[in-house]
């Protein structure tokens, strides 16, 4: 085997990184072995009676899906223990998780969704795991919610599982994007790709084109230009995509480029989009801009929102480069 495991990769960016602590590459092992379980856990489907909902809520009022809320069990158990975080969040628990009596405390914080898509599961379509690392503030022993709330710009490390055809990790540190593959016969994950790099142009969109009636100008107006393709200002034909898991829908934007839009929509005024900054939005936009891509709301970048919330939402875009860039001028 020549490919490092990701073990193997982390410990050797140890010795070139210092933002690589060991305990930071232990939460990092952490994480995938949850991942692996999860993949495992998804993998059985109706054979283990997983699928369908829980007859629950989160806090944002969405149905929760019996594997929503295993799967943030399976985080929650491999990682809270570990004495590598001092406090977790999730998209399926409405406060931060306070840490079982006597875990050592670590240095990081931790905040993940651990099934995007899930209302892909039941059909059998890709789904994923989303999580951001931050620095747990110097000397507090005591989390709050606001220790959470940090600017995207403080992650440490941020990446995503895909469970699909393959198994994927895309993990950034800060200092590029690389990529794993599962391999299902060793168990561990391997190092398949580096340096994924975003085009900075495209000739792919990805829109839920069925909120067109609640966009905002700015939006339809890029939207009905890139429609209208090659004989109009664009220049071009367009092609679309939309898999309604955004794991799957950033994964195909880091392999062959493209633009990435859960826009502003007046649809529901009490939500200014539907995507979380802090687990879903804040991660991705890491990864996105540490491949060479851009992400804003249309009008501010990502990562530089200072947060109100652990469940938050954002408006976004993110994805090839020239064209995140013209559709956030099109909102000034
Ligand atoms: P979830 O975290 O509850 O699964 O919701 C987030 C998902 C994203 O993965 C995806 O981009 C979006 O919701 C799809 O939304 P829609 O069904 O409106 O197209
Ligand atoms: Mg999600």
């Amino acid at each position: 085997m020549s490919a490092p495991t990701l073990s193997q990769y982390l410990l050797n960016k140890q010795c070139h990184h210092s933002v690589i602590t060991p305990q930071l590459e232990q939460l990092i092992m952490q994480v995938s072995i949850a991942c692996k379980a999860i993949g495992i856990t998804i993998g059985k489907g109706a054979l283990a009676g997983v699928l369908g909902h829980a007859g629950s809520e989160n806090i944002q009022g969405e149905e929760q899906k019996k594997l929503d809320i295993i799967t943030n069990d399976i985080m929650l158990a491999a990682t809270s223990k570990g004495g590598c975080v001092a406090g977790l969040a999730s998209e399926e628990m409405e406060d931060i998780y306070p840490l079982p009596e006597g875990a050592r405390l670590g240095d990081y914080l931790m905040l993940f969704d651990p099934l995007d898509g899930s209302s892909n599961i039941d059909v059998n379509v890709s789904v994923g795991t989303i999580f951001s690392i931050l620095h747990k503030p110097e000397g507090k022993t005591d989390i709050t919610t606001e220790d959470f709330l940090q600017a995207g710009t403080k992650q440490v490390c941020a990446g995503y599982v895909v469970y699909g055809p393959s198994t994927l990790l895309v993990l950034t540190l800060g200092h590029g994007v690389d990529c794993f593959t599962l391999d299902r016969e060793l168990g561990e994950f391997i190092l398949t790709e580096t340096g994924m790099t975003i085009p900075e142009d495209t000739k792919e969109f990805a829109i839920n084109m069925s909120n067109m009636r609640f966009w905002e100008q700015p939006v339809l107006r890029y939207v009905e230009e890139l429609l209208a393709g090659k004989t109009h200002v664009r220049g071009k034909d367009f092609n679309m995509r939309w898999v309604a898991s955004m794991v799957a829908d950033v994964h195909r934007i880091l392999t062959r480029g493209g633009v990435f839009m859960y826009p502003y929509d007046v649809k529901d005024a009490s939500k200014a989009g539907k995507l979380r900054l802090m687990y879903e939005a804040n991660p991705m936009s890491f990864i996105v801009e540490q491949a060479g891509g851009a992400s804003t709301t249309g009008r501010v970048r990502i990562l530089e929102i200072q947060p109100t919330g652990l469940h938050q939402r954002v408006p976004v875009i993110l994805g090839s480069k020239n064209e995140v860039e013209l559709v956030t001028g099109y909102h000034s």
